[in-house]
């Protein structure tokens, strides 16, 4: 069972996304529990103050240290990430943070229990990303309003991975990315629309022939689209 408790400004962002697809099947299933917490529930101020003026000067706010210490203390016992007992993570998302990878992914689906802090604002109090937590994930590099669209990116990559998450579909292990290209491109009915024709090969009922096809089809498709795949 992993537990993922999402720490956030905009609880409501997370309500309906629990309940369709992925996650809600592996919820149904057991293998999961996920809830989205309002940070401002661990504020102590009257006004539930999460943000505060850098110090230094400088446009915007910053995420005030004290909730999320006092969020990830309740949440894991832990007031500093060398209390924090291994098969927990505590994952900051931050444009600062080390890409998510599929190797990641597979790190975090094998965790007990994962918090994932979603940075707000300007940034965060770097004594957050220094002492408490023990991942600093960004997605990749484009600018999000906030780190709850990387959350639901990290949420769905590491819940599909968990044995029976998936259901019928074919096992995460034997998919793209696991030979470094790109997957290969698939065809259904009709045979021909809009003058647009499947590859004879396809319809010919030639395994070994198809599976060189698609073979040489997506080594094509990774070279034009993604020619870094090739290059590591
Ligand atoms: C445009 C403002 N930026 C330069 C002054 C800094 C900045 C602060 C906060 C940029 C983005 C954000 C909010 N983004 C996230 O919290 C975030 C994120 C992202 O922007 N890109 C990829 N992954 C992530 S994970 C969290």
């Amino acid at each position: 069972m992993l537990r993922i408790d999402i720490v956030t400004i905009f609880p409501d962002y997370f309500r309906e996304t629990f309940d369709f697809g992925i996650i809600r099947r592996a919820r149904a299933a057991g293998l999961i529990e996920i809830k989205a917490h309002d940070l401002r529930s661990w504020t102590s101020d009257t006004h539930h103050v999460v943000d505060d003026r850098p110090f230094g000067g400088g446009d915007g706010m910053v995420l005030k240290p004290e909730p999320i210490f006092a969020a990830v203390e309740s949440l894991t016992g832990a007031r500093r990430r060398e209390d924090i007992s291994d098969g927990r993570r505590v994952v900051l998302l931050s444009p600062q943070g080390k890409q998510l990878t599929q190797a990641v992914a597979e790190r975090f689906a094998k965790s007990e229990q994962l918090v994932l802090i979603c940075g707000r604002y300007e940034g965060v109090d770097e004594r957050v990303s220094e002492a408490l937590v023990t991942d600093e994930i960004s997605i990749g590099d484009y600018v999000l309003s906030g780190g709850e669209p990387a959350a639901l990116v990290v949420v769905d990559t590491v819940v599909r991975l968990i044995p029976g998450a998936l259901g019928s579909e074919t096992s995460a292990t034997t998919e793209s990315f696991s030979d470094g290209l790109l997957d290969y491109p698939h065809y259904t009915r009709p045979p021909e629309i809009a003058g647009l024709k499947v590859p004879e090969i396809l319809l010919s009922g030639h395994h070994a022939e198809i599976a060189r096809w698609r073979k040489q089809a997506a080594e094509e498709k990774t070279k034009r689209n993604r020619p870094d795949l090739l290059r590591k």
